[in-house]
């Protein structure tokens, strides 16, 4: 049984369509149109309380939140390649970076762009300053996370970068681009954004 992904090109599961094509696994695509709202309805409330795109289910199991979904792909489907063992010492960083993204980089953005006031001691994505220097100091030459080691952190952190510059939300420093570029490069991303694409064109969703 393939697993099922609940899918709007405009919207972070284009991101997990990527996971899914790095880990090379069976999957099938069901729109969700969240310019209609479908993602609010009854049906779909049932599967992600927060009427929130991506959620997948795979045989019994269901699971939302973004990095959440890529920690348990990788475990389950790609464990000891995109993802560290659980003995490897480098089982900490990863998962510290696949969080990094959801709690750190995005809020601090959405701060940053939207001239929130609030106390760095008190938020956990600190200053932004720090934020960009502790990812920048992150990446450093890469070419990934990890070093040689391209994991679904990679995913997870390199689709929020990626967005963030699109978006204008972050620094275009050079790190962050030369990064960006080596992830457009992978072959699984380009199959990803091939598929997000070709759905997008069938919908007739044509970005302004
Ligand atoms: N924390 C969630 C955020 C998910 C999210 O914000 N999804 C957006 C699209 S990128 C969505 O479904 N928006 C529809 C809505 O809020 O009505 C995750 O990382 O999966």
């Amino acid at each position: 049984m393939s697993i099922v992904l609940y899918h709007h090109p405009w919207s972070r599961a284009a991101n997990t369509v990527w996971m899914l094509e790095e880990l090379e696994q069976a999957y099938e695509l069901r729109y969700v149109d969240i310019l209609a709202g479908e993602q609010s309805s009854d049906e779909f409330r049932q599967r992600n309380r927060m009427s929130k795109l991506p959620t997948i289910v795979d045989g019994d199991a269901e699971i939302s939140e973004s990095a959440a979904i890529g920690v348990y792909l990788a475990d389950r489907y790609g464990l000891g390649r995109l993802a560290p063992a659980l003995d490897d010492p480098a089982r900490g960083p990863y998962l510290r970076w696949c969080f990094f993204a959801p709690s750190v980089i995005e809020p601090g953005c959405a701060a940053h762009s939207s001239g929130w006031e609030f106390k760095p001691g008190s938020v956990g994505w600190g200053t932004w300053e720090n934020m960009l220097a502790t990812l920048e100091d992150g990446i450093g030459d890469g070419p990934w996370l990890l070093g040689d080691r391209f994991t679904m952190a990679d995913v997870i952190v390199g689709g929020t970068v990626a967005f963030m510059l699109n978006f204008k939300m972050i620094d275009e420093r050079p790190a962050f681009v030369a990064y960006a570029e080596r992830l457009n490069q992978r072959p699984a991303r380009i199959r990803a954004n091939e598929k997000n694409a070709a759905i997008a064109d069938a919908h007739g969703l044509k970005q302004s």
